[in-house]
């Protein structure tokens, strides 16, 4: 431990007490979002971080260089999924989820509103109409996660959560494309969410983190004792809900163990509070644990009620207890991660200045005797710091745990914090390290994984200040990589990123394996292929056919650099047109689009794919179409015309 180091842990400590607690220090639940806030400048300064050289070097790469890593980001309120090369932090790719996208037509395409609203509610479909819209603009993407098999990544598929609009989403590692997205139904706002480790994802656990009447049809309203929360599990394979728990509280993360038997959640309003002060009134809050195998056997025998054609558990605190056990933990716990050792888990105090350890291996014990006390699964629970949100870890027997108020990342021992806990005269904190400013989550070079490699942690903060040019008062947020190949913490870069990632993981190269180039029989368009079928068109083929069908039209058109098969089409003024492309060229890299001048349609065409659009030719005249992405010297020369005739008068 530096100097430095000691003097802010034990300064800060000293300052707070053993006893104290987050809540009395931010004096009570008004006083918490103003201390919150005023921890960023008090608290830490950037003159106290100096990045090593020899470090900083290692995230620099040579022109051609590859990274070790890919790193999966949530971007929150933009509602996208992005792909970054780590260490470099350079932005490789935009996955667009539940955003819209000018560049690749997600939102747009036929193809995609398929996925978008396969998924949907009738009750949102009606929502959505009555606002004049198909589908939703905004989503929140918090957590990103891939499929495990046997306790690490296996590179199928990614899961991330949409928070605004109660979905769960998956993206296709082959293609990157999101190909599935399920509206959650009966929970409201998903929050938390983990694939299953073990054997295999398997379930997607997915946390409602507003609570509301069981049934939300305005019969109850403002009576908070009447409502609910879903904790559900979702088939990883299919995407359909597979099961839902009802809990008491709230939900806010969620993670499972390494052996396939449980998932637990945050609550950080177990007093189902509705305002502020309500939900921060108790000084223990809780982790509900989840038993996968005695649900699924409730499920099976029909100890459940059918909601929305979901079969839902009753897990309520004082219900059958074989299902669910309420842990008591301080104080508005938050983040939730199970280590690399495959027996501890990490559950962030937030409002307590601890993070409470839990040891998967005593779960058993609580659900074999429901006379037990749900604590003794409670290990350890070192005081390391002001906020503690987020817990990453090296794979070493170490865990990094980020602190909202203090601004740092604090390093500590698990199995010396268990020793202390036990009496022991042990400090399980290693060093602390500035962070700039306001950590939420951090993470590790496959720390959720068992093939944790202690390489990199990165901090993702939510607060940037000083650190960059000043861009006016909307600020990007400042994710730092911090090297912990030795003892002491050293920050070595800097990355801005705009609204608002929450979350990343990242996972080794080998991994992950794209393709460069689709396959034809890919299902993504296999909609399109059926009605082309019946159109009598081959669209794996060349193709410059247009087909009229009453006040229909469908415009079969192949490219190949630099030319569209059709430089021109005509259709009637009022007619719905689709048109289809097939993109002939399959050389890496070639991808070709196609955009209709002032009618907001465009749409990206990878090499071998096939997309389509549909829209209503309204107005008469002639206008061209081009190629919107950069594929030849005759790129700007690859356009055509649409030629819409005046409707007879
Ligand atoms: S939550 Cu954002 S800092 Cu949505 Cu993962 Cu903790
Ligand atoms: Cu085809 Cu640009």
């Amino acid at each position: 431990m530096s100097d430095q180091d000691k003097k802010h842990g034990i300064t800060r400590r000293g300052l707070l007490g053993a006893t104290a607690s987050g809540a009395a220090l931010l004096g009570g639940a008004g006083g918490a979002r103003l201390a919150m806030l005023g921890g960023a400048a008090g608290v830490a300064t950037a003159a106290s971080t100096t990045p090593a050289s020899a470090a900083t070097d290692a995230v620099t790469l040579a022109p051609g260089e590859l990274d070790d890593y890919y790193g999966f980001w949530s971007s929150g309120q933009t509602g996208e999924l992005r792909i970054m090369g780590f260490p470099s932090m350079r932005e490789l790719m935009r996955v667009p989820v539940f955003n819209r996208c000018s560049a690749t037509g997600w939102g747009q395409t036929n193809e995609s509103l398929k996925i978008i609203k396969d998924g949907m509610s009738e009750q949102t479909r009606d929502f959505l109409a009555a606002n004049g819209k198909e589908v939703h603009d905004n989503g929140d993407l918090h957590h990103p996660h891939m499929s495990f098999t046997d306790g690490t990544y296996d590179g199928r598929y990614l899961f991330m959560n949409d928070k605004a609009n109660t979905r769960v989403a998956r993206v296709r590692c082959d293609v990157m494309k999101c190909d599935k997205i399920t509206e959650i139904p009966n929970a409201k706002a998903i929050h938390g969410l983990r694939p299953q480790k073990f054997p295999r994802t398997g379930y997607v656990f997915a946390n409602g983190e507003d609570e509301v009447p069981m049934v939300n049809d305005g019969s109850v309203l403002d009576d908070p004792s009447q409502y609910v929360n879903f904790f559900s599990a979702i088939d990883g394979d299919t995407m359909e809900v597979a099961w839902q728990v009802m809990v008491s509280g709230n939900l806010d993360n969620t993670d499972c163990d390494y052996q396939g038997k449980y998932a637990f959640s945050t609550s950080y309003n177990s007093e189902m509070g509705m305002n502020l002060a309500e939900m921060t009134e108790n000084e223990l809050d809780h982790v509900v644990i989840f038993n996968i195998a005695e649900i699924e056997k409730g499920v099976a025998n029909g100890d459940v009620q059918m909601l929305n054609g979901v079969p839902v558990i009753d897990g309520r605190k004082g219900q059958n207890k074989k299902y669910t056990r309420y842990v008591p933990i301080p104080n508005s716990p938050h983040g939730i991660n199970t280590a690399p050792d495959m027996k501890h888990v990490c559950v962030a105090g937030k409002l307590s200045p601890t993070v409470s350890v839990l040891d998967v291996r005593k779960f058993d014990a609580l659900f074999e005797d429901d006379s037990i006390d749900p604590r003794s699964a409670v290990v350890a629970e070192p005081e390391l710091g002001l906020g503690p949100l987020h817990t990453a870890f090296d794979g070493k027997g170490y865990a990094y745990t980020t602190l909202f108020l203090d601004s740092q990342m604090v390093k500590w021992h698990i199995e010396d914090a268990v020793r202390l806990y036990n009496g022991e005269d042990v400090d399980p904190i290693v060093s602390k390290v500035d962070v700039h400013y306001q950590p939420g989550h951090n993470h590790t070079t496959m720390g959720e994984t068992k093939e944790a490699d202690g390489n990199w942690l990165i901090s993702l903060n939510k607060f940037s200040k000083d650190r960059f040019l000043n861009v006016g008062p909307l600020k990007p947020e400042n994710e730092q990589i911090i090297d912990i190949s030795s003892d002491d913490m050293k920050v070595v870069h800097d990355g801005p990123t705009f609204a608002e990632p929450h979350d990343v993981i990242l996972v080794r190269r080998d991994i992950v394996n794209p393709v460069n180039v689709w396959d034809r029989n890919d299902p993504m368009w296999a909609e399109t292929r059926k009605q082309a079928e019946a159109d009598g068109v081959d669209i794996d083929d060349y193709m410059d056919t247009v087909i009229r069908d009453g006040n229909k039209v469908r415009v079969y058109m192949s490219s190949q650099a630099p030319m569209f098969s059709l430089e021109s089409f005509e259709v009637n003024q009022g007619d719905e047109v689709t048109v289809v492309i097939t993109n002939l060229d399959d050389i890496d890299d070639l991808t070709h689009g196609f955009t209709l001048n002032n009618h907001g349609v465009a749409m990206e065409v990878g090499p071998q794919a096939t997309s389509s659009v549909t829209f209503t030719a309204a107005k008469p005249g002639v206008y061209w179409y081009y190629c919107q992405w950069f594929c030849h010297a005759l790129h700007m020369e690859m356009r055509g015309r649409m030629l819409v005739k005046p409707k007879a008068s």
